[in-house]
């Protein structure tokens, strides 16, 4: 069984604000139903718990704190990689985005800086995770690094709770 094991090395706030589970709800539900389409929503009538899986995540992950800046150690891989996870979305510097001091370690398949992934404006981070699964539905299992982000994304953590439960506190 593998083991994911996630160092903080650090979250902080400064340059960047905590989001709320309400707040990415309606941005999340626009992003997959443009990604799905129209035949897709019949297809997943259950959207709405995709959505909270994703935002359970973010909980989870970055603790709605649109800063937020983790490593995440491959146990799996050989040779063993490192990834930085930037955001709210903890998103891989090895996959979406490129470093200013490493621009040949990343697909950088959202064609982005990091440190975009880490600032106020959430609009491109939703952007880019759109980027992924699209990659994700293009690719399927091919690609290593789209796989273990759309696997560390879409694990289990919050049960089997529906978005009904988890959305219960939103307007
Ligand atoms: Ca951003």
């Amino acid at each position: 069984m593998r083991v994911l094991v996630v160092f903080v090395l650090g979250v902080s706030l400064a340059g960047g604000e905590l989001v709320s589970k309400c707040d990415l709800r309606d941005p999340l539900m626009a992003m997959m139903g443009s990604l799905i389409g129209e035949r897709g929503k019949q297809e997943i009538p259950s959207l709405e718990d995709k959505v909270a899986k994703i935002v359970c995540y973010v909980e989870f992950a970055s603790g709605f704190n649109t800063a937020a800046v983790n490593q995440l150690d491959l146990q799996s891989s050989e040779p063993k990689e490192v990834w930085k996870l930037y955001g709210l979305f903890q998103l891989s510097n090895h996959l979406v985005c490129s470093e200013d001091d490493d621009k040949d370690l990343s697909k950088n398949i959202c064609e982005m800086n990091c440190n975009k992934l880490v600032d106020d404006n959430i609009t491109d981070d939703i952007e880019c995770l759109s980027t992924v699964l699209k990659a994700f539905l293009k690719d399927g299992w091919n690609n290593k690094e789209q796989l273990e982000m759309i696997k560390n994304i879409f694990q289990e953590r919050c049960g089997d709770k529906t978005s009904l439960d988890y959305f219960s506190d939103c307007s």
